[in-house]
């Protein structure tokens, strides 16, 4: 039995395991999706394996994840719209392999997947409007604060910050190759700070927020395109709504993928940018304030922006974080976000005149803003 094998086992699954193989692009977690034949049914169940060099307390992580998921639960009308966590045979959110590695287990939500590129306005819209309600229904998440997971993830400023130091440890002899892309973020450093600034001065209320909301982080049903179930919990924790709206901007706007080699190839497509709005009002018109309504665009250049220097800084610092296949993939994925932040700042006044006019046609049932 190999060690995998072993923590799967550990889990309180009926049955008999059968095989079990890699599943899915996320750039974080090692996951698996395992079948299991269960007195002659087979069954299948997606493991994950915590990250722990991202995820330093993976214990307080699954501590928020079960919170959320039961949370969630009372209010979902099918086990195929919510994460259900698997406990372990002795009753914890999470099983230890031998190594000292965290594991998790989920029921496998069939028949729809996560997508790495949009398809249609209405796969962008259907996305929006799962992780608008994701929010809303967490708005009364009982039990406190949630766990930060990963301290100042979305803390832009910082991660400029990051960049510099990276860019003048130069670890591995890179920086003065990609100067043109190091350049372009530090010009942009003197508003990188503009949402955070809105929280600090209480413009932008604090809510609990997804922090990955990227497009392969909602599961869409493979026959009717419908969003089905928001996934990817580990980082739902306090943030901000324009940075969850921004992550959909930045990864449900563009007809390539996030590491095509041809920047030139990137854009942010309007249609996709207003079915995105739709979908997040759908639910969000009900409780964003209007400085959180008129803050989306921002949302979605910072966004793109922040994930753009992070993934310059990890080339710079030899690809630690995320999950590469080739050495300059994490360049290639930094200079699509180049070319997505400079179409999206191209059409920012067009973003902004959308948003102005749908408040306007959404009327003034809408919270007022706060300060
Ligand atoms: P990572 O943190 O590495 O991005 P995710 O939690 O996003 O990991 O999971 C990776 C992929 O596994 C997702 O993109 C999705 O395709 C798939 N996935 C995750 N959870 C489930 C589930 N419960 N049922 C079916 N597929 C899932
Ligand atoms: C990571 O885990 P995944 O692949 O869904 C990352 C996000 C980035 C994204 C870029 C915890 O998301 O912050 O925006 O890659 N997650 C974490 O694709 O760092
Ligand atoms: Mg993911």
């Amino acid at each position: 039995m190999t060690e995998n094998e072993q923590a799967m086992r550990s889990f309180a699954v009926y049955g008999d395991f059968i095989h079990a193989e890699p599943y899915g692009t996320g750039h974080i977690n090692s996951t698996y999706k395992a079948c299991f034949d269960q007195a002659g049914r087979r069954v299948n169940y997606l493991f994950q394996r915590i990250n722990h060099e991202v995820f330093h307390d993976p214990e307080t992580l699954m501590e928020n994840i079960a919170r959320i998921c039961d949370h969630l639960a009372r209010r979902a009308d099918s086990s195929r719209r919510v994460l259900t966590l698997i406990r372990s045979r002795t009753g914890e959110p999470w099983v230890r392999d031998a190594e000292g590695g965290y594991w998790r287990c989920y029921l496998f939500i069939e028949g729809a997947q996560g997508h790495d590129v949009v398809q249609s306005p209405r796969q962008a819209r259907e996305a929006s409007r799962c992780f608008g309600e994701y929010l809303q229904r967490l708005s009364d998440l009982p039990g406190g604060r949630l766990h930060e997971t990963i301290p100042g993830f979305h803390d832009t400023p910082r991660r400029i910050r990051n960049l510099i130091r990276a860019a003048e440890e130069d670890s591995r002899g890179l920086a003065e190759s990609v100067r043109p892309e190091i350049d372009f973020f530090l010009g942009r450093s003197e508003d990188a700070g503009r949402l955070t600034a809105l929280q600090q001065q209480g413009v932008l209320p604090e809510r609990v927020t997804h922090n990955d909301t990227k497009l392969n982080n909602v599961l869409i049903n493979n026959e009717t395109q419908e969003g089905m179930c928001v996934i990817d919990l580990d980082t739902s924790m306090p943030g901000l709504t324009p940075y969850d709206f921004g992550d959909l901007v930045r990864s449900s706007t563009s007809p390539v993928p996030e590491d095509h080699s041809r920047p030139e190839d990137v854009r942010m497509d309007f249609t996709m940018f207003s079915a995105l709005v739709e979908g997040f009002l759908e639910c969000g018109a009900a409780f964003l304030t209007e400085a959180e309504i008129t803050a989306l665009p921002e949302g979605g250049r910072l966004m793109t922006l922040e994930v753009g220097m992070r993934f310059l800084t990890d080339y710079l610092e030899g690809s630690r974080y995320f999950k590469t296949a080739y050495p300059e993939h994490n360049l290639v994925r930094s200079r699509t976000q180049i070319a997505l932040v400079r179409s999206i700042e191209s059409q920012k006044a067009r973003m902004d005149d959308f948003i102005a006019a749908e408040m306007n046609s959404k009327g003034n049932g809408r919270h007022s803003e706060i300060g």
